[in-house]
């Protein structure tokens, strides 16, 4: 059976029924988290809870849950859809109430839903590489929100996928920013360079992974924003996310990413990763890279 968490209970997913006129239905006015399941336990749960919590927060809908609490919730409905491996998505919207633009009152409580999905390693990207091609970033300037507003998304990853590729690297101008639903580093004589974390990109809870192990590991890496150029010039180019952990880009617009395999740099990160989670939800058994 599929459960689904519906405003903190527990609820076969057919009998969980949103309102059609709840805010997240009308203006996609909420926020949303999806977290990685290993072995049947969250990765970096806290940190994905802590964004939500500022997402939230930011465009003031008050979560009536702690952390601690949501984590609770989210480990028995893994359990009951028994998920060793994929992903749980949880989202909080502003509420049901008549469809006006200004917020409604306190009295109207947000929506809370959860539901999870099993979801393999993409094993075939990540040993091969993806590709890619670029595109204008036209989403609004608070990227830093993980709001359910996606259509500057969904536009550019439609076009990726139009053309055959896997992801739309988006730019500002000249300015490259973060992928359509990933974070995005490139690699330029052995220094890792990803867009800094302010208003233009998310700061992905995996690129933070990524950055920590840069650290850990006297990997030299810089928080700055790189042009279109840069990217054209790279080394390595590689992609961050929940779903993909770490991926090699191995063609941009039909053009080989310097020599069009996998770099050195992307394989020490990946493997990595790899022991991160390894670390967090035990072995990864026959789907390591
Ligand atoms: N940038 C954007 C725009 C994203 O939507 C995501 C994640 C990321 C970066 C990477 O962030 P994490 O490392 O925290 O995943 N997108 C989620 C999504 O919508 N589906 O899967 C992950």
């Amino acid at each position: 059976m599929d459960w689904v968490i519906h405003n903190g209970e527990m609820l076969e997913r057919k009998n969980a029924k949103v309102d059609i006129e709840d805010r997240g239905y009308q203006f996609g006015d909420g926020v949303y988290e999806v977290i990685r399941i290993y072995n049947g336990k969250l990765f970096t749960a806290t940190e994905h809870l802590q964004r939500l919590v500022e997402s939230a927060a930011k465009v003031g809908i008050t979560l009536p849950y702690k952390v601690a609490e949501l984590q609770t919730m989210l480990e028995e409905l893994i359990s009951k859809n028994e998920v060793d491996l994929g992903i749980v998505y949880l989202q909080f919207t502003r509420g049901e109430s008549p469809r006006k633009h200004a917020f409604p009152g306190i009295d109207v409580a947000p929506t809370f839903v959860a539901y999870t999905r099993k979801v393999d390693r993409p094993q075939a990207k990540m040993e091969r590489g993806m590709k890619a091609i670029t595109e204008e970033d036209i989403r609004w300037l608070r990227c830093d929100i993980k709001s359910l507003n996606l259509l500057g998304n969904l536009l550019a990853n439609q076009k990726a996928t139009e053309a055959g590729c896997d992801e739309a690297i988006l730019h500002r101008g000249n300015t490259v920013t973060e992928g359509s639903h990933t974070n995005i580093s490139i690699v330029k004589n052995g220094i890792v360079i990803t867009h800094e974390a302010d208003n233009f990109i998310l700061n992905g809870i995996s690129r933070q992974v990524m950055l920590k192990l840069c650290k850990e590991h006297d990997i030299p890496f810089e928080e700055r924003a790189f042009t279109l150029e840069e990217l054209n010039a790279a080394d390595e180019v590689f992609l961050t996310g929940t779903t993909i952990e770490v991926v090699p880009v191995i063609m941009i617009n039909e053009k080989p990413v310097g020599v069009g395999v996998p770099g050195t740099m992307t394989r020490k990160l990946q493997s990595l990763f790899e022991d991160e989670i390894v670390r967090e939800c035990g072995p990864l058994l026959e789907n390591r890279v």
